[in-house]
């Protein structure tokens, strides 16, 4: 059987931190943004996480010393801001959910990266690929509010080097036929694991370009770099990658908190706050497909202490009414359990299984036939 040539993408966020900064203070859009890594030392000593584009403009980017930022960015109105991982995660998390939902496949690599294997999507077509990214960029501009680039190959290779190459909102598309030539003349350190060392002993070879790299002979680079690597290079300098994109799992629970508007012991007033929460956990259920089987309320009281209850519901479900009746019982419950008054109230569902909901209906079907 003729293997159909697949079609990838890599979905890499721009500036990310910083423009998790923007996102939650448009204001900083137009100035410099730094987010930095404060070792506290003194008030500059650190190194910049990353920065917006305005700040890269003057030389500022991921790694160089915070007092150096500062100095390239001297009389500009730059913002410096400490990094706030929770809340990059936070929109990280959201981005992925609502990407994932376009793959057969999906590989999220680290807070701001992930391949999509999109080939069935697609029926195999590059274009329609092009489409489906275009269209993939504005639901994620729409619904969180963040800007990605996107690389479009035959392999993860392919599809990595073609999302670095253009940034900020980029959409590269690489078709099989084109990739020679696409990487034909960039520097060999685009490919991964040729550092800065690995690039100068190439160079004394006289390889500077990917394409002198595909040319080189397999078994003198070989002879140099050792078999596994020099085949690697070979391979990786004529856009050949095999690496399947690798599922990797989702959050194994959904959870979402709130502060009440006064401390309570009411029912009433907990389940009117929970039946928020409960409609903004079930739309994340609805969106991924899962349905869940064990319940938990938080409960955090004004003594600041943390209780929790949690119940197994009998059979795995997405029903919005059965997880409103589980909440509605455990903090029934709760409440004749404890005397404190409560101040802030949460829900979380988890012992996820798959909404396999095409597939149940046709075992029903056979089995009632
Ligand atoms: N990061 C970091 N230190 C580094 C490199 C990165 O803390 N030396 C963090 C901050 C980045 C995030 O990781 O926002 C993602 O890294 P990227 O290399 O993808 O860089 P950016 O997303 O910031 O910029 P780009 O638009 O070039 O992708
Ligand atoms: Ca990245
Ligand atoms: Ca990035």
């Amino acid at each position: 059987m003729l293997m159909q040539a697949r079609v990838i993408m890599l979905v890499d966020f721009d500036y990310f931190f910083a423009q998790c900064e923007e996102l939650r203070n448009p204001a900083l859009k137009d100035k410099p943004v730094v987010v930095g890594v404060y070792s506290g030392r003194t008030e500059n000593s650190g190194a910049v996480s990353t920065a917006n584009y305005v700040a890269r403009k003057f030389g500022v980017k991921s790694g160089i010393p915070l007092y150096l930022a500062k100095k390239r960015l001297e009389g500009t109105e730059a913002v410096f801001l400490p990094v706030d991982d929770e809340f990059y995660e936070q929109i990280s998390d959201k981005i992925m959910r609502a990407l994932r939902g376009y793959a057969d496949s999906f590989e999220q690599v680290g807070i701001d990266e992930a391949y999509l294997d999109v080939t069935q999507k697609v029926h195999g077509s590059f274009e329609a690929a092009s489409d489906l990214a275009q269209k993939m960029k504005n639901a994620v501009k729409r619904q969180v509010g963040i800007a990605f680039s996107v690389g479009v190959g035959p392999n993860k290779l392919v599809a990595k080097i073609a999302a670095d190459s253009q940034k900020p909102d980029g959409l590269t598309v690489v078709k099989p036929e084109e990739v020679k030539g696409f990487l034909s003349l960039l520097p060999v350190n685009r490919l991964l694991g040729v550092g800065r060392k690995t690039a100068a002993k190439l160079g004394e070879l006289g390889i500077k370009t990917i394409g002198e790299l595909a040319r080189y002979d397999v078994q003198r680079l070989m002879d140099v770099f050792g078999k596994n690597l020099g085949v690697y290079f070979h391979n990786a300098a004529n856009g050949v990658d095999n690496e399947p994109v690798k599922e990797t799992g989702e959050a194994e629970s959904i959870s979402r908190i709130s502060t009440l508007k006064e401390n309570t012991r009411d029912l009433m007033v907990v389940l009117e706050k929970t039946d928020q929460l409960i409609e903004d956990i079930h739309k994340e259920l609805v969106q991924r497909n899962i349905s869940f089987k064990q319940v938990a309320v938080i409960a955090i009281m004004t003594d600041l202490s943390v209780r929790s209850r949690s119940k197994t519901v009998e059979t795995s479900t997405s029903d919005v009414e059965v997880l409103r009746r589980a909440v509605r019982e455990l903090f029934e419950k709760f409440l004749g359990e404890s005397e404190l008054e409560i101040r802030r109230v949460g829900v979380k569902i988890s012992s996820f299984a798959k909404e396999e909901a095409e597939q149940k209906r046709l075992t029903s079907f056979f089995q009632s036939t």
